[in-house]
């Protein structure tokens, strides 16, 4: 909790220092280009690889139809509960040479007005920051939210990826966690091109008999047998109906 609102002051305090006029840029110098230093970690040490992260679990960021660069990351609990899934399709991104492009988990959601800014800089539960950047043969030493520093970053659009995150969480609660989060684009300045909030689309298991749904409608335990009454008439007359169809 201290370790969030001290990051998020942070971040916020980086983000005013590096803001250029014209560009909306994440915290760092946006021309920084230094290689990454082998073993750099968060003040807080590597990030842990998360474990029992529930299952059957997706959260959906789907950028805003509205723009150009459209296109969602889908993150679901690996089967064995280690790690996340990832499903990531982003399209529509201008010139290449505004690339490569990137594309981060942010630490705060989207406000209502659509403001990416407001959703200050990565996932950083370990407060590792940005500079030097991410190695990507050592992904526990990175940023928990730079996906594109650990997995690669985009060249092409459309552009598709899908892998596992072995240190992001669908387990509330965990500093590492993305269900409260959001998804930024960026033009490889860090502009940020497009934003969207993580959204739980889905909390059942497509294969399982132990599925759980809320779609059922559970009757009122006042209207009781009258309800089914009801309930039964309507479906003789829905059937009568499609007969005389
Ligand atoms: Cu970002």
């Amino acid at each position: 909790m201290y370790s969030t609102i001290a990051f998020a002051a942070l971040s916020g305090l980086a983000l005013v220092n590096a803001q250029v006029p014209g560009a909306t840029t994440i915290e760092g110098s946006p021309t920084y280009d230094g290689l990454p230093v082998p073993g750099t970690t968060g003040k807080l040490g590597n990030a842990a690889i998360t474990q029992d992260n529930p299952q059957c679990v997706t959260y959906n960021a789907t950028l805003p139809s509205t723009g150009s660069v459209q296109g969602y990351v889908s993150a679901t609990a690996n089967a064995n509960g280690t790690g996340v899934f990832f499903n990531v399709f982003i399209t529509g991104l201008p010139s290449e040479s505004l690339g490569p492009f990137l594309y981060h988990i942010h630490d705060q959601p989207v406000p209502a007005d659509g403001n990416c800014t407001a959703t200050l800089g990565h996932l950083d539960p370990y407060i590792r920051g940005e500079i030097p950047p991410c190695d990507d043969t050592q992904p526990e030493t990175c940023q928990v939210g730079d996906l594109t520093g650990k997995h690669g970053n985009v060249t092409i659009s459309p552009f598709a990826a899908q892998y596992s995150d072995l240190y992001v969480s669908t387990q509330a609660g965990l500093g590492s966690f993305l269900g409260n989060r959001s998804i930024n684009v960026h033009s490889s300045n860090t502009t940020r091109l497009a934003c969207a909030n993580f959204e739980l689309v889905s909390s059942t298991c497509s294969n399982s008999s132990n599925t759980t749904t809320s779609t059922t409608a559970t009757p009122s335990p006042f209207l009781g047998s009258a309800s089914t009454t009801f309930a039964s008439i309507g479906a003789i007359a829905a059937g009568l109906v499609a007969f005389l169809l």
